[in-house]
């Protein structure tokens, strides 16, 4: 059990008013908040360690280095990946799966082949796989989802050919909330001799995410829904694989030796490592990392599980509500519309009542077409969140559904 008031007493953000109305922050799957810990680790690092790092032999320099290098070793332990060259710093989500298509989608993929997703996938887990279909004449194939929000796996194991050469999933839908089985989605790839990609945006801050035991082949996710800094996230990939893949960007750091002919590249992770990266960032997502495992991941997720079925009860019980998402299994995200209100009209009235929600398509314009729906509000709770923040909700949404009365 988490003692929540001594949690939120971490988060100074937390106890803002937004006018003259206490802030209710539902906004977590967007962005988490960042507790002391995180910023008085980031304080430390500008204060006393700050220097490019790999580069030089001074004390600074190596200061910074080693504290690099633990922070891979952090996420390494996060996510039970066999060895810390396997975890190769990004600047978020996005870049991590861009990562995967320059690298190994540029490299392997070839006219004709075929690409598995999800129509639950965030842009980020779709735009790509458009780059890439275009530039080579690749095609996409998509698992539909039944009306809860949930994948249609009788057809994901019909879309396998010998042409398939990856499948990309979402672990969680960040509009949604659907937990996909992505473990029995992942043996049935490889039972076809097909890699996988999850994206793990919205499970690494929830979920305890075990790399081996999924046995995905790569797995993304950001810092900055971790409580950690924006400007930093993760690709983890099966050391032979990412040794298999070309470098995305090339510069510093991630060479061998560079002549005025050729240039051969360091290896793993460096290799994938170009330029000064995001030194700060990445000693920030370790410390919000060990605040994570502090407070227990399956303490978070009950916690928020909790938080999700009161929610759920709430809004289901109110007249004008429609739910728009109940898979059996779900994180802490609670998609919504009411009835003759516009989205954004419930964000901003929500606003005013100091509760942040989004509003809009939640960057998976594709899923948004499937339900039929040009939008919906969506509340994502983490495990800072209490009941009293969901009775907030609910009151505020009462207060929107007065306005429009
Ligand atoms: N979703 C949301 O409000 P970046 O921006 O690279 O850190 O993460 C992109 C991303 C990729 N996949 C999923 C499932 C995501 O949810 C996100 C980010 C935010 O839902 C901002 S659009």
């Amino acid at each position: 059990m988490l003692d929540i008031e001594r949690v939120r007493a971490d988060f100074p953000i937390l106890a803002l008013t937004v006018g003259s109305k206490p802030l209710v922050y539902l906004d977590n799957a967007a962005s988490s908040q960042m507790p002391n810990p995180v910023m008085e680790r980031l304080l430390r690092y500008q204060r006393q360690e700050h220097a490019n790092i790999h580069r030089a032999v001074h004390y600074l320099s190596e200061t910074a280095t080693a504290a690099y290098e633990a922070a891979r070793c952090t996420v390494q332990q996060f996510i039970h990946a066999r060895e810390a060259r396997e975890v190769i710093f990004t600047s978020g989500t996005t870049e991590s799966i861009n990562l995967v298509m320059h690298g190994w989608g540029r490299k392997f993929i070839n006219a004709g082949d075929e690409i598995i997703i999800t129509v639950l996938e965030h842009h980020s887990n779709i735009v790509p796989w458009h780059m890439l279909c275009a530039e080579k004449g690749a095609t996409l194939k998509v698992v539909p989802i039944n009306d809860a929000g949930e994948l249609q796996l009788d057809v994901y194991e019909t879309l396998f050919s010998d042409r398939t050469r990856l499948v990309c999933l979402g672990h969680v839908s960040n509009a949604l909330g659907s937990i996909n089985p992505v473990k029995n989605m992942i043996a049935t790839a490889h039972a076809h001799g097909v890699p996988v990609l999850l994206d793990g945006a919205q499970a690494a801050p929830h979920l305890h995410v075990d790399v081996q035991d999924l046995d995905c082949d790569f797995y993304a996710f950001s810092g900055h829904k971790l409580c950690g800094p924006t400007g930093i996230g993760v690709l983890y990939g099966r050391a032979e694989l990412l040794e298999a893949m070309q470098p995305f960007k090339g510069g510093g750091d991630m060479i061998h030796t560079v002549t005025l002919e050729k240039s051969t590249y360091a290896p793993i992770p460096n290799k994938f490592e170009a330029g000064t990266p995001p030194i700060a960032a990445a000693i920030g997502l370790a410390a919000a990392i060990d605040y994570l495992q502090s407070l227990g991941m399956d303490a978070i997720a009950a916690h928020e599980h909790s938080l999700l079925q009161y929610a759920t009860e709430r809004l289901s019980a109110m007249p004008g509500v429609r739910l728009i998402g109940t898979a059996r299994e779900k994180a802490a995200v609670l998609s919504f519309a009411l009835q003759g209100i516009h989205p954004h009209d419930v964000g901003t009235l929500l606003n005013a009542e100091g509760v942040a929600v989004r509003t809009g398509h939640h960057c998976a314009q594709p899923l948004m077409q499937r339900l039929g729906v040009a939008a919906t509000a969506r509340a994502s709770f983490a495990f800072y969140n209490t009941p009293a923040e969901v009775d907030a909700l609910v009151a505020g949404i009462r207060s929107v559904q007065q306005v429009f009365a």
